[in-house]
């Protein structure tokens, strides 16, 4: 997809955050929709390079992904890892035969010299997904949780431990010194975008290291379009994955008012469930209340469809001005 076609941005993490970034592929015109992506939880693992948010958004866009689980493959095949395991390899990190050869493939590329964007690109024209898939970076950040067990990789904290230890602070290693991709902010200052959608991923894990990258989120603030963020908490509780969890360890209140001071600077305007509309006025700025559980693809389509028309009732955003100023 040519970038300059885009009208939407979605910004998304991984499981959560595909569910809408699908909503708004399925009611947006082909190659309207372009999805910057997280890549903090990328890593290293037997040698291969594993990019699970570019995956499962990818795999999800593409109609192939594993809804029950929400990453991997749908109709998988585990014979590797079950190999892997009679030959007494790490199997913590369950890699079907399919989700497999993407990683592969991708370490070989990346090997070969090609960017982290260029093979993203092509992978998404292979799925046949029609939106335009961008990586935050071809520079490599990691997503690092100080916690009373000692400062963990993202994955063994996420997998491995099942989100369990406490967690007293979120680093994103690398991003400081991270460049946006050209494919990101080339994006930024020409597609004629309408607005840019914040999906409803995990603010310090997911959104947090796309943020964390210091050009990009200057490209944001100067960005004229309307940002519209939908809280991933809804009613104190996390739609899923350690959201709310994560906000008690890190003394931030578990309310809609928290995800909107997060983004504070970007926020233009905030998506909140039905359960939490008696603090829409509080959030400090323009709220709309919808259901924002996404249980079916008509949930996904709604809250897209919701999500666009309400961003197109706030005007260009005074961020631009001021960043301009
Ligand atoms: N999550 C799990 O809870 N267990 C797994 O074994 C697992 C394997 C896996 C393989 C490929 C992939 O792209 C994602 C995978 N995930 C697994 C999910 C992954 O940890 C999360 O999707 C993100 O990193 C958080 O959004």
């Amino acid at each position: 997809m040519s970038i300059d076609t885009a009208r939407v941005l979605a910004i998304s993490g991984g499981i959560g955050g595909a569910k809408l970034a699908l909503g708004l592929q399925r009611v947006l015109p082909p190659g309207d929709l372009a999805v910057l992506v997280n890549t903090g939880d990328d890593f290293r693992h037997l040698g291969l390079l594993v990019c699970p948010d570019l995956d499962t958004v990818t795999y999800t866009l593409a109609g192939v992904a594993n809804t029950e689980t929400g990453w991997g493959r749908r109709g998988e095949t585990w014979n590797f890892i079950e190999e892997l395991a009679r030959l007494g390899g790490e199997t913590w990190f369950r890699l079907g035969d399919r989700d497999l050869v993407v990683h592969v493939e991708r370490t070989r590329r990346l090997a070969a010299g090609e960017s982290l964007t260029a093979v993203t690109e092509d992978l998404r024209r292979r799925f046949r997904v029609p939106s335009t898939l961008l990586p935050m970076s071809d520079d490599a950040v990691s997503t690092t949780l100080d916690t009373e067990a000692g400062t963990l990789q993202f994955q063994d904290y996420f997998v491995r431990r099942r989100c369990e230890p406490l967690v007293r602070a979120v680093h994103y290693a690398g991003a400081d010194v991270a460049a946006p991709s050209p494919a990101v902010l080339a994006l930024l200052a020409s597609a004629p975008l309408e607005c840019v959608v914040v999906c409803p991923s995990n603010p310090y894990l997911s959104i947090g290291p796309i943020l964390g990258v210091p050009g990009l989120r200057r490209a944001l603030e100067a960005c004229r379009a309307p940002i519209v963020v939908v809280s991933p908490v809804i009613g104190g509780r996390a739609v899923k994955g350690p959201t709310v969890k994560l906000m008690r360890e890190l003394g931030v209140e578990v309310s809609p008012r928290s995800i909107a001071r997060h983004y504070a600077g970007l926020v233009d305007g905030l998506v909140l469930d039905t359960v939490d509309a008696a603090l829409a006025p509080t959030v400090g700025v323009p709220a709309l209340v919808v259901p924002t559980l996404m249980q079916t693809l008509e949930d996904r389509e709604q809250l897209a469809r919701a999500a666009l028309s309400f961003a197109r009732t706030l005007a260009p955003s005074q961020r631009s001005r001021r960043a301009r100023a």
